[in-house]
């Protein structure tokens, strides 16, 4: 039970105090905050929350990593620590395998992982303020805070449209984007497949079932070929543990404008599938995870999609902006109903990587994420869930320094390319704030190599060099650690 403390503050500060979460005896005992780690793959994921977990349980040792984590720079952390073996639903996340894999000799990156995971860090720190004194009267001063990172991939945030969209408009949606631009050239066999395949064709299992790894297929080389990232179905690409269940077995066909598939063919065939996908994976994994994800940050390469062209930078607008969509309550009857009670409130996109640009370019980036996903005409109409933009690198694998290039003093990065021999110079143009015109697309203007990880000691002592990591931290869980 709550004991009050000899000097009582007054009524209205003890209901205000009181009135939010969490409570005193919660935080003295252990509230837990949700952080969702999530964005397209090869985004950044793995790398950041095995950063983020290493700096915290170094944070102690060694306050310098993250001085901008306010309970970090202010001296307030008394301890944070992986959680213990618990009966979660959720695989764990690999910290231990990610952080050997970095610190060996060559030092590599953590493998590329295919389904949701998850790992809880136990932070105990002193309050602040009020809150802080009379949580020194009744626990001696120390709070805890239970982190819970998840990590999922952004591919399955691209299904939220498929809610609101019945298997027809879906089709002709996804054919119309098929049919053109360098999606045409990569979709050739599966249009001409459905040419000969029509959704009023009499239903059978063998066509529904070819034209459906033929799509997956489709979907697969876009992603890893052309760079593309608006890719739907989400679970074609990124399955998780889903396995290949025969609900999956849809794909779209070209299904003519004001119609609707007859019973008994076999576009009704791939309607009764697409809904139960819909039902089945879509609304449960927002009913079942999403909505406990109170805080989540969308991790967005945005180097990476200018380097891929104009093509592949376009669809990665395209993909930003659909993810975007599932924190906008306002707009979205079917996302209020789908989370129930529940709000993400904060949510931050970041652009990753920013190890490969010097620091006077890494404003433009943020600006150019911000530009990418319409994100200032959101701010202007007012969102539920708290957004904001980032730069940041959760390993930073390069330092700063300077080069003579054609008269002038140019700064650039340096950082040892993997299996390079030596550390090499790199200079980029200046990073666009706005998503490059049409006939600006030119040579690619700038060089990113895969930089090997720095020096890293695995004990959680000296902790990882990252840019912003701590900033972005703060930003996300800050209140919940005053
Ligand atoms: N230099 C640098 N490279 C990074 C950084 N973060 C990620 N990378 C590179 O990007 C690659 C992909 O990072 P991951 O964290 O595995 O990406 P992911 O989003 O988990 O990818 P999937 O698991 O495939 O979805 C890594 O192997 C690194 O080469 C960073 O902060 N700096
Ligand atoms: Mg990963």
């Amino acid at each position: 039970m709550l004991k009050l403390p000899g000097h009582i503050p007054g009524l209205g500060d003890l209901r205000d105090l009181l009135s939010g979460a969490p409570s005193l005896t919660e935080l003295a005992k252990g509230s837990t905050v949700w952080l969702a780690v999530t964005g397209l793959s090869r985004a950044g994921k793995t790398v950041f929350i095995t950063s983020l977990v290493h700096n915290l349980l170094s944070a102690l040792h060694n306050p310098n990593r993250m001085p901008l984590l306010k309970v970090v720079g202010e001296g307030r952390l008394i301890a944070a620590k992986l959680e213990g073996a618990k009966a979660h639903l959720l695989p764990r996340f690999p910290y231990q395998d990610n952080i050997e894999a970095m610190a060996t000799t060559p030092a590599g990156w953590p493998q590329a992982t295919a389904d949701i995971s998850e790992i809880g860090i136990d932070i105990r720190f002193m309050p602040t303020g009020l809150v802080g004194d009379l949580l020194g009267r009744i626990s001696g001063g120390a709070a805890t805070l239970k982190l819970r990172i998840v990590d999922y991939p952004g591919e399955w945030l691209l299904d939220l449209p498929l809610l609101s969209q019945s298997y027809a408009e879906w089709s002709r949606a996804m054919l119309a984007l098929w049919r053109r631009g360098v999606r045409a050239e990569a979709a050739r066999e599966y249009l001409g497949f459905i040419a000969d395949h029509q959704a009023d064709e009499v239903t059978s299992e063998a066509v529904a079932k070819q034209a459906h790894d033929l799509y997956r297929a489709l979907l697969i080389t876009g992603r890893d070929k052309h760079g593309l990232s608006y890719l739907q179905p989400g679970r074609f690409v990124c399955p998780g543990g889903l396995g290949d269940v025969p609900y999956l077995w849809f794909a779209p066909l070209d299904v003519p404008e004001g119609t609707s598939p007859a019973a008994g063919t076999l576009g009704a065939l791939m309607e009764e599938r697409y809904e139960v996908y819909k039902r089945e994976v879509v609304t449960k994994f927002y009913e079942d995870y999403f909505r406990n994800y109170g805080r989540q940050i969308v991790l967005v390469d945005v180097l990476g999609a200018l380097l891929a062209g104009r093509d592949a930078f376009e669809d990665t607008r395209l993909a930003t902006e659909a993810i975007l969509e599932s924190f906008r309550y306002g707009q979205h009857n079917i996302l209020t109903r789908l989370m129930g009670s529940a709000r993400v409130e904060r949510a931050l996109f970041a652009a990753t990587k920013a190890d490969h640009i010097p620091d006077n370019q890494r404003d433009n980036m943020s600006a150019l994420l911000r530009n990418m996903a319409a994100l200032p005409v959101l701010e202007a109409r007012g969102s539920d869930a708290d957004i904001d933009v980032t730069t940041l690198a959760s390993v930073a694998s390069t330092v700063e320094g300077t080069q003579d290039i054609d008269g002038k003093h140019e700064a650039v990065v340096i950082g040892r390319p993997v299996g390079g021999a030596k550390q090499k110079k790199f200079f980029s143009d200046a990073i666009p704030i706005r998503p490059p015109r049409p006939d600006a697309w030119g040579a690619p203007f700038l060089e990113i190599p895969k930089f090997e990880p720095p020096l890293i000691d695995p004990a959680p002592v000296d902790g990882i060099p990252h840019i912003n990591l701590d900033l972005a931290l703060d930003y996300l869980i800050g209140d919940r650690l005053r």
